[in-house]
């Protein structure tokens, strides 16, 4: 047998020990749980501004856009599963049918899953991870965390003040793609992941192979879809912020806008003009490699053809700036990979149905956004976004919003964090059913002919329903319950 990594040997500490602590934190009440996580989110806003400037520090985006993104996002976290976690975590009761089946009650509880591995990239250090890491714990969980190696120092800052409140339920795998690796196979019982398809892919297979379930939420190449009654301003305004906020460098960032021909040209100077108004806010990329790829896609986008509306290649060593490329080119790269940089590719079609073929025309499946004043039309078309999420006259928002699914689709993967949907995946139901009946079942051996009679009248009672039917099953129960007498 190979020896073990030394990465492979403290993943495997970090995940006993946390399976140590999983049966005293599970055997909390859950309100008792909420309560200490509520002093948990305390600590972590009492040090709201230390957090803030760690995270503009390691990510070099605004602070404005550190509290905007990330430490308002917190907060919420915190208040919305601490209010509604106990209640969605309530026992229900199962419906079973009275007269087949008389004299048993069935409950089901949601039980933690165990250890929940959460493997979180870089680009929302904090906000992404705690989205799995405060439900889980809510739930019963503990919970290993292995941030990403580009922001190690605010992994390890949040972990740390979670243990100062919490005790060991939450520990930390530091390192790159080996410690994600090392820590599916230390055996947790669940991981969540987010980062690109190409990664969430290897992860996938290895937790196959480790017999786990894996959560995974990938990259995107959302669309933004631009209808000729469009409210121009807010259109302009919140595209532009929909591709360039963070760089760019957000799973569900506008990376392809698609114009109705009537309103093309006023549309795009709007978009250009406050594309390059916002050249102040934007932070650089956060690695070379982010360089190297949307370097990339602009110059595939140019040799499809494509015109440079605002920005291009950076001067030298400088920033990428705010691009927009116009390109009818739906080959190319800059359409066809996720960007993750301050780069849109903008094309132009002339109806509804055009509109949304190129919408839809992507392997990913994040999110589609639909700019109309007509919201009944709106409302249509986002329904027709192959995508997990579609917003009419926004977009991607709703991500800090707690209690609103984030969920994709294709090669977005299908996991979900945030909202009652991505509880119900950290734990598993356990059901307990009593039987207070008396005798024995109509079921059970000997098999008879009034035991086949009962089964045909059960059906025929299923199918054509009403009082007669009811009767004589009724009637065939009675039968059955003689013999076995
Ligand atoms: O992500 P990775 P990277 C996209 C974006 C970007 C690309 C690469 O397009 O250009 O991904 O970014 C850990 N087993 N997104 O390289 O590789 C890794 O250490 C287990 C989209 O940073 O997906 C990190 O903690 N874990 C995205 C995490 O996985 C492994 C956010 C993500 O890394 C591993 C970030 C392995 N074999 C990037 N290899 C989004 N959708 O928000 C790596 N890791």
């Amino acid at each position: 047998m190979a020896r073990k990594t030394k990465i492979q040997l403290k993943a495997e500490v970090v995940v006993q020990d946390l399976r140590d602590a999983a049966h005293h934190w599970a055997s909390l009440p859950v309100e008792e749980r909420a309560r200490r996580l509520q002093g948990a989110g305390r600590a972590i806003l009492s040090s709201a501004e230390e957090l803030s400037c760690l995270l503009s520090e390691e990510t070099g985006r605004p602070l404005t856009e550190s509290y905007a993104i990330e430490t308002v996002g917190v907060s919420d976290l915190f208040s919305y599963w601490c209010k509604r976690g106990p209640e969605l975590l309530r026992p229900r009761k199962g419906q079973i049918p009275a007269l087949d089946m008389p004299g048993k009650s069935g409950l089901i509880e949601r039980r933690p899953r165990g250890v929940v591995g959460v493997i979180a990239p870089w680009n929302y250090p904090v906000v992404i991870p705690m989205r799995a890491i405060v439900p889980a714990l809510l739930a019963g969980n503990t919970v290993a965390l292995k941030p990403s190696e580009v922001t190690p120092a605010t992994g390890l800052w949040l972990v740390e003040k979670l243990r100062s409140v919490l005790g060991p339920v939450v520990g930390i795998l530091e390192g790159d793609g080996r410690a994600g690796n090392a820590l599916i196979k230390a055996r947790p019982d669940m991981i969540v992941f987010t980062g690109s398809t190409a990664t969430g892919r290897k992860v996938a297979v290895e937790c196959a192979k480790q017999g786990i379930p894996c959560e995974a939420e990938l990259g995107g190449k959302d669309c933004a879809v631009v209808l000729e009654d469009a409210p121009l301003e807010r259109a302009a305004a919140g595209i532009a912020w929909g591709i360039l906020h963070n760089g760019g460098q957000d799973c569900a960032s506008i990376e392809r806008v698609v114009v109705h021909a009537r309103i093309a040209e006023l549309f795009e100077r709007a978009l250009v003009q406050k594309m390059r108004s916002a050249a102040d806010f934007i932070p650089d990329l956060a690695t070379e490699k982010q360089k190297e790829i949307v370097v990339r896609h602009i110059k595939s986008a140019v040799d499809a053809g494509g015109t440079i509306l605002t920005g291009g290649l950076p001067e030298g060593d400088g920033p990428v700036p705010p691009t927009l490329i116009r390109c009818s080119d739906r080959s190319c790269a800059a359409w066809t990979e996720e960007s993750f940089g301050p780069l849109a590719i903008l094309d132009i079609c002339g109806s509804d149905d055009d509109l949304m073929e190129a919408a839809n025309d992507t392997s990913y499946g994040l999110g589609t956004s639909i700019w109309t004043q007509d919201f009944r039309r709106g409302e249509k078309l986002a329904r027709r976004a192959k995508s997990g999420m579609a917003w009419v006259n926004n977009h991607g928002f709703s991500a800090a919003v707690p209690d609103l699914p984030w969920v994709g689709a294709s090669d977005s993967g299908t996991g979900i964090t945030n909202s009652p949907e991505a509880l119900f995946h950290l734990t598993v139901p356990r059901l307990i059913v009593v039987d207070r009946a008396k005798g024995v079942e109509p079921w059970w051996y000997p098999y008879s002919d009034k035991m086949l009679n009962l089964m045909r009248a059960a059906v025929e009672r299923q199918r054509k329903g009403g009082v007669r039917a009811t009767l004589k099953t009724l009637k065939a129960l009675r039968a059955r319950g003689k013999e076995l007498s």
